[in-house]
């Protein structure tokens, strides 16, 4: 990999990060309300994945901010939908859940833990009677794959041969719940094995998980239908807000931070790529302004009015659709 798109890729992953710091700290103090999911640890799955997932169709859940930034929304159009303000993505209407951009083919952003996955199934139906070259990507955590719409997804995808990525990020628990007491192996990937090829890979490692999607891109690009990459992860914060995480020791959390994904790019770039640690240093400032530009954006930014409540709510009554 050249060495810009490795700087590009670090510069990503610590505005990601610097990103959810900053949302942590304005929901602590009250700006934002509602849930709020942090993607910290975890963010070279959604910077590789998108990375090497430029064009694509994506349907994602509710810990999305890093994943929508690194598909090109912009960092201050997210800050301000999780602010709750007209400027957002969503117009505020959303919400950190509910990120959604037609234009950049992100499609969220769902609440229902594997809801997004038959949607994705509908997408990819759809570019392939369209001939479309790019695909479709649906990411997901390790607890939907417990559900039925997770193997019902697997299910048509594979009976259709449909241009679909799958992309389970194992990051080991459900809110509370390890992901080995309620499935019988760690692997999720184990469960689509008699469906497609399936791939596995390090996910704190960055490069990995851009080489990973890009084959698998290349594989449902040329028709053989969907493919299952798994990346392994952690998350280091609680599931949301209100978790204090207290289900897991200190030590396992110290364990999973000493393979720091952002750190491991740093030593990329400065023993690989000779870079010196002030210029790595300067990727990181410039990403602080961004964020910082973000909360002055949407402190500023106005909310919607309430006479705008039940406005995009409902659609206009079609008579006579019959004819
Ligand atoms: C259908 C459904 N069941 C339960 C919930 C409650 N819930 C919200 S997040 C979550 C855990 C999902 O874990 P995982 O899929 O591993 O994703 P992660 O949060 O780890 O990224 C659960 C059970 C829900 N939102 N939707
Ligand atoms: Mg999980």
């Amino acid at each position: 990999m050249d060495k810009r798109e490795v700087e590009e890729i670090y510069y990503l992953m610590s505005l990601g990060r610097k990103f959810e710091y900053a949302a942590k700290e304005h929901y602590m103090s009250g700006e934002i309300s509602g849930f709020l999911h942090l993607d910290i640890g975890q963010e070279a799955v959604s910077v590789g994945a998108m990375r090497a997932f430029e064009h694509g169709d994506v349907f994602t859940t509710y810990r999305e901010h890093i994943l929508a930034i690194a598909k090109g929304i912009e960092p201050k159009a997210v800050m301000a939908e999780l602010f709750g303000k007209r400027s957002g993505v969503s117009q505020g209407r959303g919400g950190s859940m509910h990120l959604f951009e037609p234009a950049l083919h992100f499609y969220g952003g769902d609440a229902i833990v594997g809801g997004h996955l038959p949607n994705a199934v509908g997408c990819a139906y759809a570019r392939k009677f369209q001939k479309a070259q790019d695909g479709v990507m649906a990411l997901f955590g390790d607890g939907a794959t417990n559900g039925g719409a997770f193997f019902e997804s697997l299910n048509i995808a594979s009976a259709w041969k449909l241009p679909l990525l799958f992309l389970c990020e194992n990051n080991r628990y459900a809110i509370g719940t390890e992901i080995t007491r309620v499935a019988p192996f760690l692997e999720q990937s184990k469960k689509a094995e008699p469906y497609m090829p399936t791939i596995e890979v390090d996910g704190n490692d960055v490069i990995a998980v851009y080489e990973a999607v890009k084959e698998a891109r290349s594989y449902i690009q040329k028709g053989h239908g969907p493919i299952f990459v798994e990346a392994f992860t952690y998350r280091w914060e609680g599931h949301s807000m209100s978790d204090a995480a207290r289900y897991r020791s200190p030590e396992e959390v110290d364990i999973w931070k000493s393979k720091d994904p952002l750190k491991r790019v740093r030593k990329l770039l400065t023993q690989q790529y000779e870079m010196s640690e002030d210029e790595v240093d300067e990727l990181d400032k410039k990403a602080q302004a961004v964020v910082d530009n973000a909360v002055e954006f949407a402190t500023e930014s106005e909310e919607p009015g309430v006479d705008e409540l039940f406005d995009n709510i409902f659609v206009e009554r079609v008579e006579n659709v019959q004819g």
